[in-house]
């Protein structure tokens, strides 16, 4: 983010005094992370602002003080305050599909919307778009604007920023961290963050259901393209017999990308709703969205997601087909 977009936002700020900040569907560290920094940074300098979500911050994530900060989105509750608004930051998403009935209300308000997010942006989204495809995340981006507008780096925003930071780069592991993460990270710890308990909190406090979902999904892994390909599936029978939630897939497909020679790791999750769930994610060679985007998908370079109408083994096949293509 450079000099004149922090400037284009500063005016936003200043000319304005109602702010809502937003986020995608099934918010993560990113997401929430960079609306808690947001949301401190503005506090403390006077505006009104709510920070309104369609979902919950997962468990996770609740360290941050996101019970405090976040609404969660109802049209009745939230109509005066959404026509009231002055200005909705949507962050961390460019896609109004993902802000499903949000998305409605907020349009229909016609507020004035400003977008600050690194993912690819197929056509103008927001009023201002603010969008860097090269940041490893939307805290990052946080970071450039609130340290542009002098922000004071207290702890409640260190913390917001760090953890946001290391949920998009896998903890500094995928392609995306670049010599400026680290600097960011590394400044974020010597102003507050407590890098042992940010980690705890994020991975080392989940739920015993979701480690026994994980040894059935990995007890049925499976190879494709000479192990080039690797891809697991739950089914809503392995929900009803871990206890585990759709909450509880999240990242799963991290673990078969640990295989040596596996480029590719896909997951298929069956959705109550006769649709399946597909996670796409690469090691760093084979770009995956374009795979993603062939069933209405999308996302970054190596990690994207989809979400289509099928029976698992129908969706599963299909992706499997297209997705040896990639290894021609
Ligand atoms: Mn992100």
């Amino acid at each position: 983010m450079q000099k004149t977009h922090i400037h284009q936002i500063a005016q936003i700020i200043e000319q304005h005094e109602r702010f809502i900040l937003t986020t995608h569907v099934n918010p993560d560290g990113d997401g929430i992370g960079s609306e808690m920094a947001f949301y401190h940074y503005l506090r403390r300098i006077g505006k009104q602002v709510t920070v309104l979500n369609v979902d919950a911050a997962p468990d996770n994530l609740k360290f941050l003080q996101t019970d405090r900060a976040i609404a969660i989105f109802n049209r009745q509750t939230h109509r005066k305050l959404l026509q009231q608004a002055d200005v909705v930051f949507v962050l961390d998403i460019s896609d109004w599909q993902r802000l499903r009935q949000l998305g409605e209300a907020i349009r229909e308000t016609g507020c004035k919307t400003v977008c600050i997010d690194h993912h690819i942006l197929e056509e103008p989204f927001s009023d201002n778009d603010f969008i860097f495809t090269g940041a490893s995340s939307t805290g990052e981006l946080m970071y450039d604007l609130l340290s542009g507008l002098g922000a004071d780096f207290d702890t409640p925003i260190c913390e917001a920023i760090f953890t946001a930071i290391i949920a998009d780069t896998g903890c500094f592991r995928f392609s995306n961290t670049s010599p400026k993460v680290f600097e960011i990270a590394a400044e974020m710890q010597k102003l507050g963050a407590d890098r042992v308990k940010i980690y705890q909190e994020l991975y080392e406090s989940q739920n015993l259901s979701r480690i026994r979902l994980l040894a059935r999904v990995l007890n049925n892994l499976r190879f494709d393209c000479n192990g080039k390909i690797t891809w697991m599936e739950i089914s809503q029978k392995m929900f009803r017999e871990t206890g585990a939630t759709i909450k509880d897939t999240e990242s799963l497909s991290d673990f078969p990308r640990r295989i040596k020679g596996v480029e590719i790791a896909l997951l298929f999750v069956e959705l109550p709703e006769g649709k399946v769930k597909i996670s796409f994610r690469s090691k760093g060679k084979i770009v995956i969205n374009k795979l993603a985007a062939k069933f209405l998908g999308g996302g970054h370079a190596f990690a994207a997601g989809a979400a289509v109408d099928g029976s698992l083994a129908n969706v599963r096949d299909d992706v499997l087909f297209q997705a040896r293509h990639l290894f021609e």
